[in-house]
C-alpha cells in the first residue's frame, strides 16, 4: 500500500479555532477523516509540529520509504534552509501546500525556501490543496 505523509508546520494546529476568514472554520483532523475513505488504498500519515527539528527529523524518518510528501510548513516556509535540505536529501517527492494565497499577502510570504525542492506548489484553494496535492502524488 501506497503511503503519503502530510506534514503541517507551525500554528497550524490552530485551524479551526481562529482566523477563519483566511484560513477556515475547519479543523485538520476533522478534514483529513473527511477525505480518507477518497483514498481507500492510500495510506494517510499525518505530523503536524510547531517545532522546526520535528519536522526535520519526521522528514528523515519517512522520507525514504514513502511514495510521497504533501508539505505545509506554515511560516517555517519562508525561513528554513533546514526544511528545504531536508527536502533535497531525502527520495520522497514532495508538493508544497499553503491553504491561504501568499501571493496575495505580505510580501515576506512571496518567498518559499521549499518550493525549488518541490515538484510543484498549491497555494489558495483552501484545504482542497492538500487533497489534489495527494491525487498529483499518486500518479508518479
Ligand atoms: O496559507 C498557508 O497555509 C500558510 O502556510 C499558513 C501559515 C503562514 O505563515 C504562511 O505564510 C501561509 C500560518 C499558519 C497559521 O495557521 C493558523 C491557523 C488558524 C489560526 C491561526 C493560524
Amino acid at each position: 500500500m501506497k503511503s503519503i505523509l502530510i506534514i503541517n508546520g507551525p500554528n497550524l494546529n490552530l485551524l479551526g479555532k481562529r482566523e477563519p476568514d483566511i484560513y477556515g472554520n475547519r479543523s485538520f483532523v476533522d478534514y483529513l477523516k473527511s477525505i480518507e475513505p477518497l483514498f481507500p488504498d492510500v495510506q494517510l500519515r499525518y505530523f503536524q509540529s510547531n517545532h522546526e527539528g520535528e519536522l526535520l527529523d519526521k522528514i528523515h524518518e519517512l522520507g525514504f520509504d514513502i511514495h510521497g510528501i504533501v508539505i505545509n510548513a506554515g511560516a517555517y516556509t519562508h525561513t528554513s534552509i533546514a526544511l528545504a535540505d531536508a527536502l533535497s536529501a531525502v527520495t520522497a517527492p514532495a508538493v508544497e501546500v499553503h491553504i491561504s494565497n501568499v501571493h496575495a499577502r505580505e510580501s515576506f510570504r512571496h518567498h518559499s525556501y521549499l518550493s525549488a525542492k518541490c515538484k510543484g506548489v498549491i497555494a489558495g484553494l483552501g484545504l482542497t490543496g492538500y487533497e489534489l496535492a495527494i491525487r498529483y502524488l499518486l500518479t508518479l
